[in-house]
Parts: C-alpha cells; sequence; structure tokens
C-alpha cells in the first residue's frame, strides 16, 4: 500500500547501543521490507512475504557471510505503524559494534540514516499524530514524576487536542457568519447576533487565558517545582542542597562568598519533582562576579514558588531578622510559599531530639513554616521535605482543562487570547465584519499552530530538530 508521502526508507538505534541487553533498530519507508529482507535470513520465509504485526527470528550475515548477529524483526505495515509507513524493528545484541554493522548493511542496501526526530516528524506529517502530541512523545520520554507522566500521557492520547479542537470548531463558527457578511456586505446584512457574539467570545477567551495560565503550575509539573535556597553567606546553603540530593554537587566552604552562580538540582520527592537552586549569599559585594551571582539569585528568588531561607542559627536573633525582613520584602507573599531554615542546629542544641523540637516550634506558629535544621547532619531534613510535598497538596491535576507544559504552547495561547481581545473589542464598537474576521483568522492561525495544522516547515524543522535520532 502506498500510503506514505516520502519516497525514501531512514533507519536508526531507537534505544542507545551498548547500554542494557538488547538494541532496536527501526526502518521506516516504502522500501523498509524489502532492506530488511536483504540483510535478514530468516528459515521460513522472507521478511518481505510476513504479515503485518509479526515476529520473525533470521541472522544477519556480511557480504562474505561472516555471521554479524542473530535478531528478532518486528513488521508492521502502512498505515498500522507508529510512522504510518512499513516500518521494521530490529532487536539485535546490544553492542555498539553489531549496531553499527547492521545500521551499515541497511544503508548499503538503500535506506539512509535518519536525522534527529525524523520518525515523529513522519508519524505527524502522515496523520498519525498532531503536532501536540509529537511533541508529547518527548515530554513522555523524559518524564521523571507521576505528575509529569500524567500531563504528557494526557497530551499524547489526543486530551489536550481535543480541547483545543472544541474552541477552535466554536471560533470557525464565528468566523463563517462573519465572511457570510462579508458576502453580502453589499446589502447590509447582520447575520451574527452581536450580543450573542460578544458572549461566545468572551466564553472562548476565558477558557484560553486559563489553559494559558496553567502554564506555571504546568511547568513546574514537567521541570519540577522550583524551590530556591536562599540566605546569608555562610549560613550553609550549598551544604543543605547536597544533603537533599545526596550528592556533592555545590561547593561547600568556610570561606564566604564560594557560591557565585546558581546551581540547580532536580529531585523527586513521594512522586513530586522538585528543582532546587542553590544561590550565590546575598551580601554587598566588592567582587564583580560575586556581583553577578548575587543579581542572578535575585532572578532565581522571584520565579520560585518556594524559598527556602537559611539561616545561621549561631548567628544573632537580630541579624537573622534583619535577613530575614530582607528577604520577605522580594518575595510575593501570595505566589510564593516561604520556609524559614535555622541551620546548624547541631551547634546550639547538641543532643537535642530535632523533631520534637519542631514540633514545637510549628504549632506555635502556623503562618510561616519555620524549622531547625543541620544540613551538615541531615537533622531535621525529613520534616523539611514533608512541608514540601505538604505544600503541593492542593495542587489537583483532575481538572476538566488540560495543563499547558510547552512554551511553545503558552506563547501561542497567549496571542491567540490577545487577537480574540481584539475582536471582542471591535464587536463592542460596532465596527465591519471584515476587521473582525482578519483578527479572528489570526486567534484560528495561532490555535492551529500548537496542533500544527498551519505550522511553518522552519518551526517543525526546530521542533523535531530538539528529538534525539531515533524518535
Ligand atoms: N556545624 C554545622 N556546620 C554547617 C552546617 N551547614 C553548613 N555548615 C558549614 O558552614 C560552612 C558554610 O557552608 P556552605 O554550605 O558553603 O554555606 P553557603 O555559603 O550558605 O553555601 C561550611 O564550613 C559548612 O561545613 C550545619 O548544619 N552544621
Ligand atoms: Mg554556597
Amino acid at each position: 500500500m502506498d500510503y506514505s508521502a516520502f519516497e525514501d526508507t531512514i533507519a536508526a538505534p531507537a534505544t542507545i547501543p551498548g547500554t542494557g541487553a538488547i538494541t532496536v533498530i527501526r526502518l521506516s519507508g516504502p522500501k523498509a521490507l524489502k532492506i530488511a529482507g536483504n540483510i535478514v535470513k530468516c528459515k521460513s520465509k522472507s521478511i518481505e512475504a510476513s504479515g503485518a504485526n509479526s515476529i520473525r527470528y533470521g541472522e544477519i550475515s556480511r557480504e562474505d557471510g561472516s555471521i554479524v548477529d542473530e535478531v528478532l524483526v518486528s513488521v508492521f505495515k502502512a498505515p498500522h505503524s507508529y510512522t504510518g509507513e512499513d516500518s521494521v524493528e530490529i532487536s539485535c545484541h546490544a553492542s555498539s559494534y553489531v549496531a553499527s554493522e547492521i545500521l551499515r548493511l541497511l544503508c548499503d542496501s538503500g535506506a539512509r540514516v535518519a536525522e534527529p526526530g525524523e520518525f515523529t516528524r513522519r508519524a505527524f506529517v502522515n496523520g498519525k499524530m498532531d503536532l501536540a502530541q509529537a511533541e508529547a512523545v518527548a515530554d513522555v520520554i523524559s518524564s521523571s514524576s507521576s505528575a509529569s507522566l500524567k500531563v504528557a500521557m494526557n497530551q499524547l492520547r489526543g486530551g489536550f487536542s481535543t480541547e483545543l479542537k472544541d474552541i477552535r470548531e466554536r471560533l470557525l463558527e464565528i468566523a463563517s457568519l462573519l465572511e457570510l457578511e462579508l458576502d453580502f456586505s453589499e446589502e447590509d446584512v447582520e447575520f451574527a447576533d452581536r450580543a450573542q457574539l460578544s458572549k461566545l467570545l468572551n466564553d472562548v477567551i476565558k477558557h484560553i487565558t486559563s489553559l494559558a495560565s496553567s502554564f506555571r503550575q504546568g511547568n513546574a509539573i514537567r521541570n519540577g517545582v522550583p524551590v530556591a535556597i536562599v540566605g546569608a553567606v555562610n549560613a550553609g546553603k550549598s551544604t543543605l542542597l547536597n544533603s537533599l540530593i545526596g550528592d556533592d554537587r555545590a561547593i561547600v566552604s568556610d570561606i564566604p562568598g564560594t557560591t557565585r552562580d546558581t546551581v540547580e538540582e532536580t529531585m523527586t520527592v513521594d512522586g513530586i519533582l522538585f528543582r532546587f537552586i542553590d544561590t550565590a549569599g546575598l551580601r554587598e559585594s566588592e567582587d564583580e562576579i560575586e556581583r553577578i551571582g548575587i543579581s542572578r539569585s535575585l532572578k532565581k528568588l522571584s520565579e520560585a514558588q518556594i524559598v527556602l531561607a537559611v539561616l545561621d542559627s549561631t548567628d544573632s536573633a537580630e541579624v537573622n531578622e534583619t535577613i530575614i525582613n530582607d528577604i520577605v520584602s522580594k518575595i510575593d507573599p501570595v505566589e510564593q510559599l516561604l520556609m524559614v531554615l535555622f541551620n546548624k542546629v547541631d551547634i546550639i542544641a547538641p543532643n537535642t531530639n530535632v523533631t520534637l523540637l519542631n514540633n514545637n516550634v510549628s504549632s506555635t506558629n502556623s503562618k510561616v513554616i519555620k524549622l531547625y535544621i543541620s544540613a551538615k547532619n541531615g537533622l531535621g531534613l525529613d520534616l523539611l521535605k514533608k512541608q514540601l510535598v505538604l505544600s503541593q497538596k492542593d495542587v489537583t491535576l483532575d481538572s476538566d482543562h488540560s495543563i499547558v507544559t510547552n512554551f511553545r504552547h503558552y506563547e501561542a495561547l497567549h496571542k491567540a487570547a490577545s487577537a480574540l481581545e481584539k475582536v471582542h473589542s471591535s464587536v463592542a464598537h460596532g465596527l465591519t465584519p471584515d476587521l473582525l474576521a482578519e483578527d479572528l483568522r489570526e486567534a484560528l492561525a495561532h490555535l492551529g499552530s500548537i496542533t500544527g495544522e498551519v505550522t511553518p516547515d522552519e518551526v517543525l524543522g526546530q521542533i523535531f530538530g530538539r528529538f534525539c535520532i531515533g524518535k
């Protein structure tokens, strides 16, 4: 069946050769079965004569008859494959040498090495998935928590696309009414009831805006809830980052001003992905590089969802008060959660049960979370992690709407909403349909760019170019 839009047959390993037990080499295109049949010899009928969705056992030999590997070949026929084309997947032993030999033999038989993301791009072009779904493939592969997997899966299975389709259909309805008016513009007819139009537009704008505003949450789900670790120099911020992630990631030293740049690490706690950001200590500095580090810290502080203010509890109460007030003045109490951590409790209260101590602290002051910890000895960190997880408990994923995790989608929604705002105000000002129709078309184009209905080739190139080879 000649289904594919492409004439050439592409090949690439879909797994990383040299790791694991097997490597899978993908082959897709009109000649996939013929090329695979050329290099894989099976006992009974050839690969080319195999039925769809079958698995065959065979041997791959070089031109001189020497054997390369024993393999399993999965056969898929158009349009029932990932790419929508005839495809085969060769499972060989994971040696990178074996994989490169097989790839060479495939190319000698007429295949060419696939470009990054080319399999998924073909799936998109052949109508197996839309662009948002294709992008979700990469998100599913890189998902690292139950929430990020759930959102990516919803997008992959078309949940987000269906929601967009509904919005587009409502707008198309309005657009077609307006176009009709345009055709009859000489006769001065008004097909679209302006009050109804205004209400419809309002509903759609609200829907799009709420999708766009889910990006903050979506971004946290995909890249981790941003947690900034801030405070004075030498309070133990870098030690805390290292203890939390269980690795010596940031440099710890008693020389003040050691951390000059921000260091980020992600970690999953109770299925929630957090992104911890160690920052340069906030202080006046003469050092140019440290000053750049401090301004970056302030930026990270403003972007964080959770701020961990680390204090050195051996410092005086006045000193710490000043530091806290400084941090409080820099955060947004509505959008950001502050936790105050009195570090180095091992020095001020040796041999104390830190859990008991903290239970007393939190019960007396429930508004701001305060904890005594020892970043160095790991005291109080369990409680800290518990609080971090608790802070996310209201973040529900079971809403009716999709959650936007992709910046490209966020931007498109934003632009669509502004174009519709223009339509809305034009309606209010009683402007002619030709002016309304233009902005409406623009909004539709932005929405369409998310699912790839109207996406220029160069944008597609950028999106798929970020995929790895074999995807
Ligand atoms: N005793 C004790 N020392 C700590 C603790 N946390 C950090 N330190 C020490 O404090 C110094 C500064 O730590 P560092 O993490 O580099 O501080 P930063 O400037 O805030 O990043 C180092 O000598 C650490 O070993 C702690 O909980 N207890
Ligand atoms: Mg540091």
